[in-house]
């Protein structure tokens, strides 16, 4: 009777429980104050996936779990970064930031600065940036300046511009960046009870690597978890300068996020993988798209080609995988960000200029 159980439910908690953004669910974690102003989208708070389509390419009982991070406010784990660099900027009287990007920090950058009423400056390499980033940082109001360059290009000059004028950096040299990022880390371990034995991560900057490395840590010193994960990071094999050791010039990949030859957080990565007993592997991106399109097809999750990394990564080392263990894919960033990697890269039997009769339909159907 909808009367008596809606009498029932006066009494009741909702299941639903509000998420108040990660400044505000951690914290205690956090280098804020009350004198922050706090800019907040409600980032954080993504959920922890099972991945049976993936674990039963592993098997002997590995767990598989993806962190889905394509569902924060602007669909990658850059917000959890761009709350604490932009509320902390605010809170030092800055008006402007600036960021390079490969597009998803640009897309943060824009909707948190704005939101906080500052001025937005993106350099992005001109024409390597996914369309659907390059419409985030055009729609939230960023100043979006398309350099003839990689990445790393572009990095070198927003640093220099932040230095010679009042504009704040929110790179992830931006230390703020990475202590907001960290929390997914604790959110891994909130979910999960302890620390996964494996984290798979893709790596670029290398800076989402190492703050996951910190917030695991955190929490070990906590008393919050038993153990500490390996962490193991992926790069794309035309970009992978963490896996070969030294800078590449002229980086390439389907992924375009992470087509970075120079990463800016390459000396706290080294220390990540040597601390955890880790591996940094690089993935083909054939890999990356097998991957993408189990995902998509077999999970019905869609990150983008970058975030695939972690589980083409993953699949690549299934044999050293501990029987039993519990492994984190990390998937940082939606796939709707880049929806011409997926109408281009996927299995799906797609019939074009039908006629628009039921006997054609019934046809085509196989009926
Ligand atoms: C989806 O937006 O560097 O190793 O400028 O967008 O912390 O750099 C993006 C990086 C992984 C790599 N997955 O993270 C940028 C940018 C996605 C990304 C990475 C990025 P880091």
């Amino acid at each position: 009777m909808p009367l008596l159980s809606s009498l029932r439910n006066l009494g009741r908690k909702s299941a639903f429980q509000d998420w108040p953004g990660l400044i505000e669910g951690y914290r205690r974690w956090l280098p804020v104050s009350e004198r922050t102003p706090v800019i907040t989208l409600r980032e954080g708070g993504t959920p922890l996936i099972p991945a049976p389509a993936v674990a039963e390419r592993i098997g002997r009982g590995v767990k598989v779990f993806l962190k889905y991070d394509g569902l924060n406010p602007t669909g990658s784990f850059k917000d959890r970064g761009m709350t604490m660099a932009i509320s902390k900027a605010k809170e030092a009287g800055s008006s402007a930031v600036i960021c390079a990007s490969t597009g998803n920090t640009s897309a943060a950058a824009a909707a948190y600065a704005r939101r906080a009423g500052m001025r937005a400056f993106v350099l992005i390499p001109d024409g390597y940036v996914a369309q659907g980033k390059l419409a985030q940082a055009l729609l939230y109001g960023a100043e979006v300046l398309a350099v003839r360059g990689n990445f790393d290009q572009a990095l070198t000059i927003v640093r220099e511009v932040a230095e010679r004028y009042p504009v704040t950096l929110v790179n992830s040299l931006n230390p703020y960046r990475l202590q907001g990022q960290k929390t997914a880390a604790f959110e891994v371990v909130d979910a999960l009870g302890d620390a996964p034995d494996w984290l798979c991560i893709p790596m670029g900057n290398a800076g989402n690597i190492s703050a996951y490395w910190m917030g695991f840590q955190e929490y070990r010193q906590a008393g919050l978890s038993r153990k500490l994960p390996r962490m193991m990071g992926f790069q794309a094999s035309g970009s992978a300068p963490l896996v070969l050791g030294h800078t590449v010039e002229q980086p390439d990949t389907i992924a375009t996020a992470i087509r970075i030859g120079n990463p800016a957080n390459r000396e706290k990565a080294l220390k990540v993988r040597s601390e955890s007993g880790g591996a940094f592997n690089a993935v083909t991106d054939a890999e990356i798209v097998k991957a993408y399109k189990l995902l998509g097809s077999q999970e019905g999750v869609f990150c983008e080609p970058a975030s695939a990394a972690s589980v083409a990564g993953l699949l690549q080392q299934a044999d050293v995988v501990p029987a039993g263990a519990t492994v984190v894919c990390v998937l940082t960033g939606n796939g709707l960000k880049d929806p011409t990697c997926a109408i281009e890269n996927n299995d799906a039997a797609f019939h074009p200029d039908l006629n628009p009769d039921l006997a054609t339909v019934a046809q085509v159907m196989g009926f």
